[in-house]
This record gives C-alpha cells, structure tokens and sequence, in this order.
C-alpha cells in the first residue's frame, strides 16, 4: 500500500467481529489476518461487535468469556492497541444511542430487502427479533460514528454497506456535511473458508457441529483430528475443481496458510492420498495458530492488563464516536 501514507491523511479503516462463539479459522483466515496487516497502511479501529451478537440468543456466562477472548484475540494477533483503536462495542454507548437516530432515517422497506435478515430469519425461526432486523442500521452507526473512509466487507456484508452509505447520504442531504460516506474495501488477503462437513455452506462459529469449524483456539490434536475428518470429494487427485469442493476448500486453506499459491499446493501433492494431504493441512493450520493461542492465554491470564487495555480502548472510541453523535444529534435540532 501506498507508503506516503502520513498519520494525519492514513485514510480510516473500521472493522467489528462479533463475539457469537468462539472465533474460527475462517475469521481469521477472512478477515483477521489482513486485520493485522491493515494497521500499517491506515488508522484502523477494530471493535468486538457485542451488541450485534444478540440478534441471536446467548448464554450470558459463554458471552462474557467470549467477549474477553474475542478482545484478547485480537491482542494475540498483533494488533497494537496503541496505534489503533481496539475496543469492546456495547462499552461505547453511542452506538446504540446513533443506531436509534438513524433507525429514524431508514425505510422499513429498504431494510426487508436485506438478504441476510432473511438467512437469519430462517436459521433461528423461533427467535426473529426486531434487532435482527434493524442490525444493519446499527452497523451503519458503527461505520459513521469514526467517520470511516474504508470497510473491509465480503460478499455477505456488500449490501449492509451499501444501506449506510444510503443513510449517509440521506442524512447529509437534509442537514449538511455531518457523516463520511464509506467506501468498500476489499483487502488483499481474505479467502472465503468453507465448512469442513458441508463445503456448500462458509465456515461459521454458530454452526452447532463442532467438527465443521476450527476454533483459533482449539489445540493441536483437536486441529488435526478436524481435518482428518473433513469431508472430502470422490476421485483422489488433490486439485482446484469445480466438482470437487472439499478438497478445493483444503487447498485454500492450505495455500492460505502457507503462502503458497494453489498451483504449488497441487504440484506438492501430485500423486499423494488425500489422508496425507488432510494431515498436512491439520498440521500446518496447528502450527499457524499455536503462537496466537498461547499468546491469547497469557493474556486472558493477566485480568488487569486486560481490563486497563479494554478501557483504554473504549475512552479512546468514545472520544470521536462523541464528537459526530453530537453533532447529529444537534443538526436534528435536540438540545445538548
Ligand atoms: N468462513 C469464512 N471465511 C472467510 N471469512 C469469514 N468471516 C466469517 N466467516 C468467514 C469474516 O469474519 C469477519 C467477522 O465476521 P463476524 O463475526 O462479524 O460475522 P460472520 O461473518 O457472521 O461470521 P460467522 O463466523 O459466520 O459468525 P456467525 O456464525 O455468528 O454468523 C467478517 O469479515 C466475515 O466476512
């Protein structure tokens, strides 16, 4: 990325996670690793999206420790709290209190076409609840509140960018310059992880069969086991096929974690089984993640530096998500 890059012009960056389970590889391989590599180009803030994660039922005990580590994790990685800012999302109370101004701003009717709304709906069909249906209007609050240049979304997040910048804009045309209006930023690396059991489907922390995903912080023989497990395709040639997602999943992974390119990956196993290949890739993923994960519980480990560290990073949130929710709030004509 561009290296003329000063602090003051570093164009803005936001990003969340949400908290709804343990974090897997594909978090980390989709999203998480350029999340690391992003603070060198720009002025990244990076939240552990809380608020979003109850739009489906949670076990308050399991939420709260996956709210920690989802936060460690994130420390684990590389991210460095001081030059970015890193911050739990329900801490900062303006997100919540922008999202209901700007629900106020949004079509009910833009908001059904919402393809995820609708995935959701029918995945927890006892559960469709109004925050599950405004949940892209707090994303849109999310993005505004930091005066976002950038969002890194994939394919699945397109169209709830795509609502904020239309709220932006709305906004901005009845009452003036108030919001940035966001861009979409697509970073270099993200590959898209299947599941291990169900290729047709991504890889997801919610889904309840716990050999479909990795955890970042599963351990080595958990890892292994996993990807021993995996499903895998008829035919035993290891290469990219349409007709052959299991194994293409194996490779992207595989080239994701190694840095190989898929081609390299193919001409490796040239000739070799796919229990092997399976092997090589539980290996390689183990190896990967070991550091993060040992580094993650040296850090749940110490309360205090955690705690400081999380209260840091909320003031310094709060300290602009203030300055622009004031500003709304003003331009709408309530008294401050
Ligand atoms: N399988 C995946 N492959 C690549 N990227 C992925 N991401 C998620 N799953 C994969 C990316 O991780 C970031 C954070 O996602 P999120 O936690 O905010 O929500 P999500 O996309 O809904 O992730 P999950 O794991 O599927 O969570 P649940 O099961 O709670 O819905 C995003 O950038 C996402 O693209």
């Amino acid at each position: 990325m561009c290296d003329t890059n000063t602090e003051a012009t570093k164009k803005k960056v936001l990003s969340c996670i949400q908290p709804s389970g343990l974090l897997t590889l594909g978090n980390y391989l989709g999203a998480l690793k350029s999340w690391v590599e992003m603070q060198n180009d720009f002025d990244c803030t990076y939240a552990v999206a809380d608020l979003h994660a109850i739009t489906v039922r949670q076990e308050p005990a399991k939420l709260r420790s996956q709210i920690y580590s989802t936060f460690a994790i994130l420390l684990a990685l590389g991210i460095d709290p001081e030059k970015n800012t890193v911050f739990i999302q329900s801490q900062v109370p303006e997100h919540a209190a922008l999202a209901w101004l700007l629900s106020c701003y949004t079509q009910f009717g833009e908001m059904s076409r919402m393809t995820q709304f609708k995935d959701k709906s029918k995945k927890h069909p006892d559960n469709i609840n109004v925050g599950l249906f405004s949940y892209p209007v707090l994303m849109a609050a999310d993005i505004l509140l930091y005066k976002s240049d950038l969002v890194p979304v994939g394919d699945d997040q397109k169209q709830h960018l795509e609502i904020a910048r239309d709220i932006a804009i709305r906004f901005n045309n009845i009452y003036g310059d108030v919001f940035t209006v966001p861009e979409a930023y697509i970073p270099k690396a993200g590959a898209r992880i299947r599941s291990l059991q169900d290729s047709s489907r991504k890889m997801s922390k919610s889904d309840d069969n716990a050999n479909a995903w990795v955890a970042i912080l599963d351990g080595r023989d958990d890892i292994i086991r996993k990807f021993k497990r995996a499903v895998t395709d008829s035919g035993s040639e290891i290469r990219i096929a349409e007709d052959k997602p299991g194994i293409s999943n194996l490779i992207t992974i595989y080239s994701a974690v190694t840095g190989k390119t898929a081609a390299e990956v193919e001409r490796e196993f040239d000739g070799r089984g796919y229990g092997e290949f399976k092997l090589a890739v539980g290996e390689a993923v183990a190896d990967e993640l070991a550091p993060v994960k040992q580094r993650h519980d040296e850090i749940i480990g110490d309360k205090k530096t955690l705690e400081r560290l999380y209260k840091a990073g909320a003031e310094k949130a709060e300290s602009v998500a203030r300055k622009t929710y004031f500003k709304a709030m003003k331009k709408v004509g309530f008294v401050l």
